[in-house]
């Protein structure tokens, strides 16, 4: 059989990598050529990504990849974070650098958004829980270009799409992307009118959704030049890293949940079709679009971000602390008491992670976690918890009982959360691949080049390519009990209507 070989840039919300893929018609392999940071940059009021730079880290891991296989990659596909986007003019030139979504000035926005359209009504229709981040809220909170109605004919593409048009000069709106919006309709995947409507988002700024496997065009002229690259198609895979790691998750039925762990957790099951009840709305689950025309059906928790930026503080201390040391501090640390919900809202800005803890559990009446191995592991247990959490409420919302978990990303690397998530759920966990989120663009590519079937042919492979780790709980009881003290602190008045 006919070797494929690949390449895909994945850039997450803490750092990117490039990578190559080798398919056989059987197994994959990848090769990673390329790694690089991703930091925001703060200027002035407001939070950006640094696109000119992600671009040219692009640019540098096609060169890369050309190195290393010894001649122009099969075609390229680029997967990002959720719901950011650029604004291109009418030359297409980039009008804004992309902001990023933890910057603030969403929070106003977002009240007065849902003035005009109820959050009910927001999600019965695109099945996205409301939070700040979204790119609705963050086009509406565009004054200037909301009650201009768009008079300089701009275009909105989300970072993967960006990327794209800059690489092939094609616009699109890849699907599973889009879906992070709050924009889509979430039966009829496709741009909602009622809510562009309601919050006078102009639909000029808008491409036509397309779904994921769809060849856009090849790499132009002038960037083949640069980097001496022979023409080399680019694909929409599945722009939504999220989407990207739940295709390569190496299920073999459907009775599991999944986690997608690294900045973010995302934590769910793939669905057929939407839940847009009440009771999913208040238990904050989203409805993202998959590869296939699936439903990933998840919730947003809060993830390594909170031991990232405790890190970041501490480094700025003084201390520079790898994420294997913090997590073999977590393993001495005294036994922990206190526990934050890693899905609350306050700690999705950065600064200062370690006392914005503290004073959650002084809130909330738990001992205050003081020492650095006390805070990680109260970071580390409280999202076990959170997972526990949610795998009750997941169960709840289909009447269903999930058998395992799988965890995937680059967060399973951390072992220590492997296990507390296997001893609070009481379920085995199956963790990897770490590099799912690659792994689904660059199989996403092989089935746009005709050389795998479906979903089901695709996790097939992924789980010939890559044995998994498996966790099985230990202390089942103690954590039970643990558990419910939890869950009489901090899930029980929030989510009981
Ligand atoms: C994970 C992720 C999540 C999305 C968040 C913000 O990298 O894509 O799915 O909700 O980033 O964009």
């Amino acid at each position: 059989t006919k070797s494929l070989q690949m390449m895909a840039v994945d850039f997450g919300a803490s750092s990117g990598r490039a990578v190559v893929g080798h398919f056989d018609g059987s197994r994959i392999s990848i090769q990673e050529v390329h790694r690089f940071e991703n930091e925001p940059v703060q200027l002035g009021e407001r939070l950006h990504w640094d696109f000119l730079r992600l671009f040219h880290e692009l640019k540098r891991g096609m060169m890369k990849a050309k190195q290393q296989l010894g001649r122009t990659p099969a075609s390229i596909a680029v997967d990002t974070w959720g719901v950011d986007y650029g604004l291109v003019d009418p030359k297409g030139r980039l009008a804004s650098n992309p902001y990023h979504y933890r910057d603030l000035r969403t929070e106003l926005a977002m009240k007065e958004a849902v003035q005009r359209i109820p959050e009910t009504e927001l999600y019965a229709r695109t099945g996205i829980q409301s939070s700040s981040i979204n790119t609705v809220y963050q086009l509406f909170a565009d004054e200037e270009l909301r009650l201009g109605q768009n008079e300089g004919g701009l275009r909105m593409l989300f970072m993967p799409d960006l990327f794209h048009y800059y690489l092939s000069g094609t616009m699109a709106s890849e699907y599973t992307i889009a879906s992070t919006s709050g924009m889509l309709d979430a039966a009829g995947r496709d741009w909602s009118r009622q809510v562009l409507d309601a919050l006078s988002i102009p639909s000029s700024l808008l491409n036509p959704i397309i779904m994921p496997g769809t060849r856009l065009g090849t790499v132009r002229a002038d960037i083949c030049a640069e980097l001496s690259l022979d023409a080399m198609p680019v694909i929409a895979a599945a722009g939504h890293d999220t989407a990207a790691a739940v295709t390569s998750i190496p299920a073999t039925d459907s009775r599991y949940a999944f986690i997608s762990s690294g900045t973010w957790s995302l934590m769910g099951i793939e669905l057929n079709e939407p839940i847009l009840t009440e009771r999913s709305r208040r238990l904050l689950f989203s409805n993202e679009g998959g590869t296939e025309g699936k439903i990933r059906m998840l919730k947003n928790i809060m993830g390594l971000w909170l031991l990232q930026e405790c890190r970041r503080t501490w480094a700025m201390e003084g201390t520079e602390l790898s994420f294997a040391e913090l997590t073999e501090m977590a393993q001495h640390a005294p036994a922990n008491a206190s526990y934050v919900d890693a899905g609350d809202a306050v700690f999705l800005p950065p600064g200062n992670m370690p006392e914005r803890i503290r004073e959650y559990c002084r809130a909330t009446g738990q001992a205050v976690p003081q020492s650095r191995p006390e805070i990680v592991r109260c970071i580390l247990e409280s999202l076990a918890f959170k997972y526990r959490q949610t795998l009750d409420e997941i169960e709840e919302l289909t009447g269903e009982r999930l058998e395992r978990i799988h965890m995937v990303g680059g967060g399973i690397q951390n072992r220590l959360l492997c296990q507390l998530t296997a001893n609070v759920t009481g379920k085995t966990v199956i963790a990897g691949p770490v590099e799912a989120t690659s792994i689904g663009n660059l199989m996403m590519q092989a089935k746009a080049h005709g050389e795998v079937g479906g979903l089901e042919d695709i996790r097939e492979v992924v789980r010939r390519s890559f044995p998994p780790e498996m966790y099985v709980p230990e202390n089942a009881s103690e954590w039970e009990e643990r558990y419910r003290t939890y869950e009489r602190l901090l899930v029980l008045q929030k989510t009981e209507e």
